[in-house]
This record gives C-alpha cells, sequence and structure tokens, in this order.
C-alpha cells in the first residue's frame, strides 16, 4: 500500500469539472478530499486565479512511482501542454504528489528529480497547506512538521488568508 496526499490546481477551462472528473478515475483509491480553494497564482503573477485542492489517496498495488505515472495520466487526460518556457504558468490540470507514506506509515522520501518527496515546495505554498490542514488537522509534512505550525510562518500566514473557499463540491 502506498498512501499519497496529492495537490489538484488548474486554471484553464473548468478546473473544478477536471478535478470531478480526475477524482472520478482515482474511484476507490480516494480516501478524502479537500474543499475547493480559489487561491492567487504563485511563482509567475501574470495568470488568472487558480483553484486548488487536495487528495488523500491509498493504493496497494502503487509505489510512489507508479503514483507518479497515474499522476502523469491524469493531467494528460486533462489535456495539459507543457510550455517550457513558462515552469509556473497556466495549465488545465496540475497533479504534483506531495508526501506518499508506505504500508507501516512510514514517509517515503526522495531527492531524485523525477520524483522528490516530500514535493521540494509544498511547505512554501499555503494553496497545498490549507486545504490539507482542513482535512487532516494534525498532519505533518515529512521534514518539515506539523503543518498547522507551519502556516504560523508570517508570510505563508499571509498567503493563506488569501486561500478562499469556492463552496464548490467535488464528491
Ligand atoms: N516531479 C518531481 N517530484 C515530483 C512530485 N513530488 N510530484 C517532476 C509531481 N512531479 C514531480 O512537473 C515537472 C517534473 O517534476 C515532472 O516531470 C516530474 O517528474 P510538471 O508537472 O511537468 O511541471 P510543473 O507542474 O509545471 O512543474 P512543477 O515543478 O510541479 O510546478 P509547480 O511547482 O507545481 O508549480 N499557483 C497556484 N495558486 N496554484 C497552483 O496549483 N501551480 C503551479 C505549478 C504554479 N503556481 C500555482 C500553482
Ligand atoms: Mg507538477
Amino acid at each position: 500500500m502506498t498512501r499519497v496526499l496529492l495537490s489538484f490546481g488548474g486554471n484553464l477551462g473548468d478546473p473544478v469539472a477536471v478535478f470531478r472528473d480526475a477524482l472520478a478515475a482515482l474511484g476507490d483509491a480516494v480516501v478524502k478530499v479537500s474543499p475547493v480553494y480559489e487561491t492567487p497564482p504563485w511563482g509567475d503573477a501574470d495568470q488568472p486565479p487558480y483553484r486548488n485542492a487536495v487528495v488523500l489517496a491509498d493504493r496497494a498495488d502503487l509505489d510512489p512511482e507508479g503514483w507518479l505515472t497515474l499522476a502523469q495520466e491524469l493531467e494528460n487526460t486533462a489535456g495539459r501542454v507543457r510550455d517550457p518556457a513558462r515552469r509556473f504558468g497556466p495549465r488545465t490540470l496540475d497533479v504534483d504528489i506531495i508526501a506518499a507514506w508506505d504500508e507501516s506509515g512510514e514517509a517515503v522520501t526522495s531527492d531524485d528529480e523525477r520524483l522528490t518527496l516530500p514535493h521540494p515546495r509544498a511547505h512554501l505554498r499555503a494553496f497545498v497547506l490549507v486545504p490539507w490542514s482542513k482535512i487532516e488537522p494534525e498532519a505533518v509534512l515529512p521534514g518539515h512538521g506539523r503543518i498547522a505550525g507551519l502556516l504560523t510562518d508570517t508570510t505563508l500566514a499571509a498567503d493563506a488568508r488569501q486561500v478562499t473557499p469556492t463552496g464548490e463540491a467535488l464528491g
């Protein structure tokens, strides 16, 4: 079994419809889904606001590499087009693996550029930490401590105030 915390983000087309399709494709693997939030673009200001959500999921037959393949399949199904000139630019769907845990609950770590675990920017992102704290208030981001503690950082707390629930239902 590998449990993962997936982050969904998108700001082109109808991201909420895309999130629903991705969740349907994950099927029984889905354990918990956060509310949907509207968030200011991070890393590249010249683009529309994002919708973000996180999903806790479990699959007995997938290792973290298998999860990365599945995440990329979900992005491709959503018609994701990568613009190499704009790393943090607009997209229909981004699925990042924020963290992974093995069957005994141990966090999986990896320094590999193809799959870095935990995600190297997760601890800087209110658009990941706020939705995650909503479904797992006691969660720990491996290597960084309790997410509730991270969100007390001045910069993150200011960013968190701009992470706005939209009331759109995914389930
Ligand atoms: N990769 C390595 N580790 C991981 C991991 N833990 N999860 C590799 C997923 N992928 C991982 O990703 C680039 C490469 O990272 C992949 O080949 C994979 O093997 P990508 O999805 O092709 O490109 P990307 O998503 O543009 O890059 P990246 O680095 O994931 O971008 P970010 O950092 O996710 O930024 N603002 C708001 N408000 N909300 C957002 O969701 N998202 C981004 C994307 C920018 N600004 C945003 C949001
Ligand atoms: Mg990505």
